[in-house]
């Protein structure tokens, strides 16, 4: 990057041929020749100042990796040193061999030694309007009271507990306290159905759920204890306690010697509850997560790498500060909340900020409202919904003050120069860095990353990799592609908080990210390389879609549809949409003798968000007399694809079995 190239005032260096994409989808702008430097001002408090420092930091971490991560993970509160930084043998890693750790430990009582013990842990408002702020003393005993509470109820060393909770501190307590007796957590989104707590409670024979009785979204109760209620009657279970916490105050059925209330139980117990020693690589949580089979993977992350790659990145990424009020906009049931909003800005004693409800209740600009409200000085959230803000208008951002912001992030999907301008100009002010942070459930944290007091950033790339990451871009041949070229994403080296496999499945493990090239993590993302070896990510490259910065599999979606009476078959496929980056389309046969209608498409629409959950709704149902398949009988999702985004059928098509398909799934849109 040449000086020239870029101004100190973090304004645009060069202006011309910046065409910015329009949708999400576009093909990400490797011509883009806007650079922004962070301010000198910004660098010269930023623990990361330069391009220098991260440089040789970075060299460091890849050529010493022991030496780096050794020196790093020593920041951390170990109960038993480790003898050893790292044991490899693909695809199985082991980090800080012999060192043993509690996660708990580290993000609440070390914290209680010093000032931050009356320093606020978490703030929180409600979606209604409460405000609750726990600091990391009272944290700290809600913790310890409720791993009390979960031992009461039978959780044992190893156990998975569910954890099905609203945007409320609770869920946050939940995680920690599971952390702190060895009990492996699985957060289930809150607006996944019954039908998918069901499938992971018992994928992972889950004993225990913890739930509430409902959350606020968007004004309306999320029914959470009924979903659990209604899962766990879908056939046996495991599941043999279910605690639920009281917060919308609704009529709940109580099923005796089953369900008991988190309020009631903590009459029963007392405040002392130890952090347990784990061994570094205990298991800490499962997170589903979709790939690109009709079954979620459940993604296992372990204890001492998992916390230390969230405590650096919340350290050198968003350069997090006693001071700061940090606020991460990412559900608790997506690694987001796990990694930012929970482990690693407490790790690092920093003040998180967490928000229960929707972005536009009661209005367009609650965000802005809290940003205000708190003072809010570092901001991480996804493309999506700045792209949603930007269509909102901007009025609704210039009724409040957002001058406290002096870092924005983003994650979950590619973001578009048009919305990373806007974020840049009308969010911060012109004067914010943004960090443009690609990584995945199974990474764990932060893998490309700006530093943001040493990366000049260009809108719509995720710049340079994190300390310890050997990515590159590859072709189908494991060979790294040149200078601008497409190929596919890899990580060469391990790093500390790698997923440590998929819940029993060894062989999915292996084959999803250690086969397509041996000794290599494959992501599944394609991306390019720009002249700066920036990285460009250009999106999932199998049959995952992103809709909304939600990851959602096709073939999920595929077997919710067939999993209804009137259908044949099904294949679903993505288009661009110019809010959540991806929409899903599905295109369905129908069985003998059942009429398509409009009726039916809705009946259709309904049921995947039955049987999955909201996120997965689909935008559109297409009929089709038949779908287009090659002579192996493999659909041609390319076709599709090409049909759903109203593009005119190109490529090759040889090998279709019946072209005639085509021409009547393009005029087939039902609505
Ligand atoms: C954290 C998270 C992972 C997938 C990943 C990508 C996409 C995430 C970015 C991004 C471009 C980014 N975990 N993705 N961040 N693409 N730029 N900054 O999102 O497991 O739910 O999704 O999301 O395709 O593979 S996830």
């Amino acid at each position: 990057m040449s000086k020239k190239a870029a101004s100190k005032k973090s304004k645009p260096a060069k202006k011309k041929s910046s065409k910015p994409a329009s949708a999400a989808a576009a093909k990400p702008a490797l011509t883009e020749s806007r650079v922004f430097k962070p301010s000198a001002e910004f660098s010269k408090a930023a623990r990361i100042s330069s391009m220098a420092q991260y440089k040789k930091m970075y060299d460091e971490s890849i050529k010493h990796p022991d030496k780096f991560f050794g020196r790093e993970a020593k920041e951390l509160s170990w109960q038993k040193p480790f003898t050893k930084v790292l044991e490899w043998k693909c695809p199985n890693a082991k980090w800080f061999l012999g060192g043993k750790l509690n996660v708990s430990e580290n993000c609440l009582d070390r914290h209680l030694n010093g000032p931050r013990k009356t320093k606020a842990a978490i703030i929180w408002e409600g979606e209604p309007g409460e405000k609750r702020v726990l600091t990391y003393q009272q944290l700290h005993r809600e913790v310890c009271r409720f791993a009390n509470v979960l031992k009461r109820n039978g959780a044992k060393k190893g156990d998975r507990v569910i954890i099905y909770m609203p945007m409320i501190p609770e869920a946050a307590i939940a995680m920690l306290a599971c952390a702190r007796i060895g009990v492996m957590h699985s957060v289930v989104f809150g607006g996944f159905s019954a039908e998918s707590i069901k499938d992971r409670v018992n994928d992972c024979q889950a004993k225990i759920v913890v739930t509430a009785d409902g959350g606020y979204r968007r004004g309306a109760v999320v029914p959470l204890k009924k979903n659990v209620d209604d899962a766990l009657q879908l056939g046996e279970t495991t599941v043999k306690k279910v605690i639920v916490y009281k917060r919308t105050g609704q009529d709940v059925h109580i099923e005796e010697g089953r369900d008991v209330w988190w309020n009631r139980e903590l009459e029963y117990v007392d405040a002392n509850c130890p952090a347990v020693a784990l061994d570094a690589e205990a298991p800490l949580f499962i997170l589903y997560t979709s790939g690109s089979t009709g079954k979620p993977k459940g993604i296992l992350h372990t204890t001492g790498g998992y916390l230390l790659h969230s405590y650096m990145t919340c350290k050198y990424v968003f350069d997090l500060r006693d001071e700061d009020v940090y606020w991460c906009t990412a559900d608790v049931g997506w690694v987001t909340g796990h990694s930012y909003m929970v482990y690693g800005p407490l790790a690092l004693g920093a003040t998180s900020l967490m928000y229960e409800g929707a972005p536009n209740w009661p209005e367009n600009d609650r965000f802005w409202r809290i940003i205000d409200e708190y003072k809010v000085s570092v901001f991480y959230t996804a493309p999506t919904a700045i792209r949603a803000f930007m269509k909102w208008g901007d009025h609704w951002l210039k009724k409040h003050d957002l001058t406290s912001l002096r870092l924005l992030g983003t994650v979950g999907e590619p973001i578009n120069p048009e919305a990373w301008m806007w974020y840049h100009k009308l969010v911060g002010g012109g004067k914010c860095p943004i960090v443009d942070t690609w990584w995945q459930t199974e990474t764990g944290g932060h893998m490309i990353t700006p530093i943001p007091g040493a990366t000049p950033t260009k809108p719509g790339t995720a710049t340079l990799p994190f300390f310890g990451v050997d990515a590159a871009i590859v072709d189908d041949l494991g060979k790294e592609v040149g200078k601008d070229e497409q190929g596919k994403l890899v990580i060469r080296k391990p790093w500390p908080s790698m997923l440590r496999g998929i819940w029993g499945d060894k062989k999915r493990y292996q084959e999803t990210y250690w086969s397509e090239f041996k000794g290599w993590y494959f992501a599944g993302d394609g991306a390019r390389r720009d002249k700066d070896g920036y990285f460009w990510i250009i999106g999932r490259i199998d049959d995952v879609l992103n809709v909304a910065g939600h990851r959602l599999g096709t073939a999920e979606v595929e077997s919710a549809l067939v999993s209804h009476p009137a259908v044949a078959e099904s294949a679903v496929v993505g288009r661009p949409d110019e809010l959540k980056g991806q929409g899903v389309v599905c295109f369905v046969t129908v069985k003998e003798g059942v009429k398509t209608s409009r009726e039916l498409g809705e009946e259709l629409k309904k049921h995947v968000r039955t049987v999955i959950g909201p996120v997965a709704t689909p935008d559109e149902i297409r009929f089709a007399a038949a779908l287009p398949k090659t002579r192996s009988g493999k659909i041609m999702r390319r076709l599709l694809k090409q049909v759903a985004a109203g593009e005119i059928i190109k490529g090759d098509t040889t090998t279709l079995e019946d072209i005639n398909v085509i021409a009547q799934l393009a005029a087939s849109g039902d609505d």
